[in-house]
């Protein structure tokens, strides 16, 4: 359990914007750039959830027709949400270089601006085929702080490395209401609501920790034919009315996460013969996932080893997702890699 002063000092109800001011203050060395990035990503996620609402009326649902890099149709928010984060990220001073699953190459800032010292990483709008359904959808942030020389631009060695090097890490999820949850390695993981009539995130899940288990296990079945044999057999073994299972899967990834990290819970991602690497992002999404479920008390594997322990060899790659309550994760993974 990582070693970290707890946030009970703060009541629920205190912003977001105190909450990261009084958390810096025990940071000597702070310049000022994290509380700084972490308000461009709040106003961000403040304008991206007000369009997600308003969705169905301002017309934003449906396709642009265009293809992302993933090779999947573009909807009009994935456009705007991934513009809009990268506007309020470009223009502050706190980041030297952006990645986003929108883009196929790294974002450098652009002059005149003056470049970070950290490195933002993000699915800028997860689940967005869910968009026209109104189901919950989200943004997926990872942040590093930079390793090339200060005052230069950025470079992919300040992407292109161990996930266990993340600083902070955290998402937004748009649902019934909006919550933008942040794992740091000081302060663990706490949720913000969102108050539109204020237009202020509120503390409101303060120092999230898993259960010890769970009972809910959370994976696509409709795949079952095309997983790997000792994953079918042990999913089918879970499925013994003696242990107690239920199956939840919504389909988009924040959405089945933070649920798991409130209630408890394992979801998987496996290699499937349509994706043999998995379908999710290392990079942008496994990671920063990884890094809050651990912070939370939990793990996350790819199948096989340690997702932190990774090193992102590409911008995009894929990677199979095993994450949730650190016994589920052991027993999933053991099964997954038994030889
Ligand atoms: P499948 C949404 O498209 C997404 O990227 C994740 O949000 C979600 O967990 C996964 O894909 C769902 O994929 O193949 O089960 O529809």
């Amino acid at each position: 359990m990582p070693d970290r002063a707890p946030t009970t000092q703060f009541e629920e109800g205190t912003t977001l914007d105190r909450f990261l001011q009084e958390t810096a203050r025990s940071h000597p060395e702070a310049t000022g750039q994290f509380v700084a990035l972490m308000h461009q990503v709040t106003l961000a996620a403040k304008m991206v959830s007000s369009r997600v609402n308003r969705a169905g009326l301002a017309g934003m649902i449906g396709q642009t027709g265009q293809v992302n890099i993933q090779g999947e149709f573009v909807m009009k928010l994935d456009v705007y949400a991934n513009e809009t984060f990268k506007r309020a990220l470009e223009h502050a001073g706190v980041c030297c270089l952006i990645v986003s699953e929108e883009e196929a190459d790294p974002i450098h800032i652009p002059e005149p601006f003056r470049t970070g010292r950290y490195a933002f990483t993000m699915d800028p709008l997860d689940g967005s085929s869910n968009i026209d359904v109104n189901a919950t959808i989200g943004t997926i942030f990872g942040i590093f702080r930079r390793k090339s020389p200060t005052g230069g631009p950025g470079a992919l060695e300040d992407v292109l490395r161990p996930g266990h090097e993340l600083t902070a890490a955290g998402y937004v999820i748009y649902g019934s209401g909006t919550i933008l949850v942040l794992a740091t390695r000081d302060n663990g993981v706490n949720g913000f609501t969102l108050d539109p009539a204020v237009g202020e995130f509120f503390l409101s899940h303060r120092d999230l920790q898993l259960a010890p288990s769970a009972r809910t296990y959370s994976l696509n079945e409709g795949y079952a034919r095309q997983w790997d044999p000792r994953l079918a057999a042990w999913i089918d073994r879970l499925k013994d009315p003696a242990r107690g299972f239920s199956q939840r899967y919504i389909g988009s990834l924040v959405a089945d996460f933070h649920r798991n990290l409130l209630k408890g819970g394992l979801f998987i991602y496996p290699a499937t013969a349509k994706s043999p690497r998995g379908k999710l992002r290392l990079l942008y999404e496994a990671f920063p996932l990884a890094f809050i479920v651990e912070q939370a008390g939990g793990a996350a594997t790819d199948g096989r080893g340690r997702i932190l322990d990774r090193v992102a060899e590409g911008l995009h790659e894929r990677t199979p997702l095993v994450i949730g309550n650190r016994d589920l994760v052991a027993e999933a993974t053991a099964a997954m890699s038994a030889e």
